[in-house]
């Protein structure tokens, strides 16, 4: 279906719906609940008030394209920020699925509303599939949220949903859809999650340095770190995808790691700064700008006016393997895993130095890298299973990216 027909579809639904008196709320295409907006953007503006201590976003779920390191086009489904547009815009963003979705960055204590949009599949409109956000690693999250479709609710093709989190324990997490969880994660629909502790903004003195912003509530300053970046680690197979895109029944069991990646990327488009170009060839929107694969995994530190400690908060969604990474040369230590600071009932640190990190689907490590001692340059983190350093039929390449030291 053309974005054309498919934005008629919309609007004679929409007029049929008003013809027959039905209420934008019964209507339900896109119906945001964020405290203090009145417009429905999820955000406040003008005379809108925001409460203290809250947070919104507004993401879509739907499908699009994107591409392989080695060039090779892949259909995905996946999220968009829509945060900041007006509900009538968000029921034509078509086609527009990014890949890693797009971060969610939250403060302890604060209390957020993530309305997610189901604006259905262009490709594949018979798959009547819904979504849903499941914030992976949260301990007391409401069952009604889960988003696994049986036990909690899930937004259907044209509706919406707002998840409410209370947020009180810092971490890293990662979230997902739920719905046909291997299927719409293997497509695409994962993206990072962390939530930064209510120690942030007190300084603390640690190594004989000042630290402001920390991993956990540490109350040593010992997790204080200068500069994080967030890196998820995941893969893509190439037959699910062509299934998908082809209206064929997904084989779960040949699923195969042959395109690993670095937040949806395989080296060298890790270390591309910005956005990867648009893809080339998209059938199914006439919009040829858009650029689903926006967040780089290119580190980089400048000591002269970052600092010299550096945070990766590493996670895995990849659905078939356990990954095994490394940054040789640089000393890795480990300070959290799970979204829990390693530290003992006794209180004892339970940190510990690694030349590697493995991390199975679903797992998450924060690892701290001083740079104080090293010499500048460009170090590599790359996977240690080298069989997945690879673009597919591509060698050097996959999960792989540089730490640029200055
Ligand atoms: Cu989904």
């Amino acid at each position: 279906m053309t974005n054309l027909t498919q934005r008629k579809l919309w609007i004679g639904l929409a007029a049929g719906a008003a013809a027959l008196g039905i209420s934008a709320s019964a209507r339900a295409a896109v119906f945001v609940q964020c405290p203090g907006d009145t417009n429905g953007d999820a955000t406040w503006t003008g005379s809108e008030t925001r409460p203290a201590n809250t947070s919104c976003m507004h993401i879509t779920g739907g499908d699009g394209f994107v591409t392989m390191a080695d060039g090779r086009q892949m259909y995905n489904f996946g999220f968009e920020d829509v945060t900041g547009t007006r509900p009538a815009d968000v029921v034509l963003n078509l086609a527009r699925a990014n890949f890693v979705a797009p971060t969610i960055e939250l403060q302890e204590g604060n209390k957020f509303y993530l309305t997610l949009t189901n604006v259905g599949m262009v490709a594949r409109p018979d798959l009547f599939d819904a979504h849903s956000v499941h914030f992976h690693g949260f301990a007391n999250q409401a069952p009604i949220f889960d988003g696994v479709p049986e036990p909690s609710i899930t937004p259907n093709m044209g509706s919406s949903l707002t998840y409410f989190y209370n947020l009180t324990e810092p971490g890293t997490y990662m979230y997902h859809c739920h719905f046909e969880a291997a299927e719409h994660i293997q497509m695409g629909m994962q993206g990072q999650l962390f939530v930064k502790p209510r120690q942030d903004g007190t300084p603390k003195v640690f190594g004989g340095r000042t630290y402001t912003r920390f991993v956990y509530n540490d109350g040593d300053g010992s997790t204080g770190y200068d500069k994080a970046v967030a890196l998820q680690l995941t893969a893509f197979d190439t037959a699910t995808h062509e299934s998908d895109l082809n209206i064929q029944p997904i084989d779960f069991n040949s699923m195969k790691t042959v395109y690993p990646m670095i937040n949806g990327r395989g080296y060298p488009d890790t270390i591309n700064p910005g956005a990867l170009p648009p893809t080339q060839f998209d059938p199914y929107t006439a919009d040829t700008t858009y650029q689903s694969q926006k967040i780089t995994s290119l580190v980089t530190l400048d000591r002269g006016t970052e600092g010299t400690r550096l945070l990766l908060r590493l996670s895995n969604l990849g659905v078939a393997d356990y990954y095994t990474v490394t940054a040789l040369g640089l000393p890795m230590k480990v300070v959290g895993a799970g979204a829990r600071q390693l530290r003992g009932p006794s209180g004892k640190d339970l940190y510990y130095d690694t030349s590697s990190v493995t991390l199975g689907g679903g797992e998450s490590a924060e690892v701290m890298i001083d740079t104080a001692s090293v010499s500048p340059g460009t170090y590599f983190l790359y996977t240690r299973n080298l069989n997945f350093l690879s673009n597919n039929q591509d060698d050097y390449g996959g999960l792989m990216t540089e730490i640029v030291v200055r």
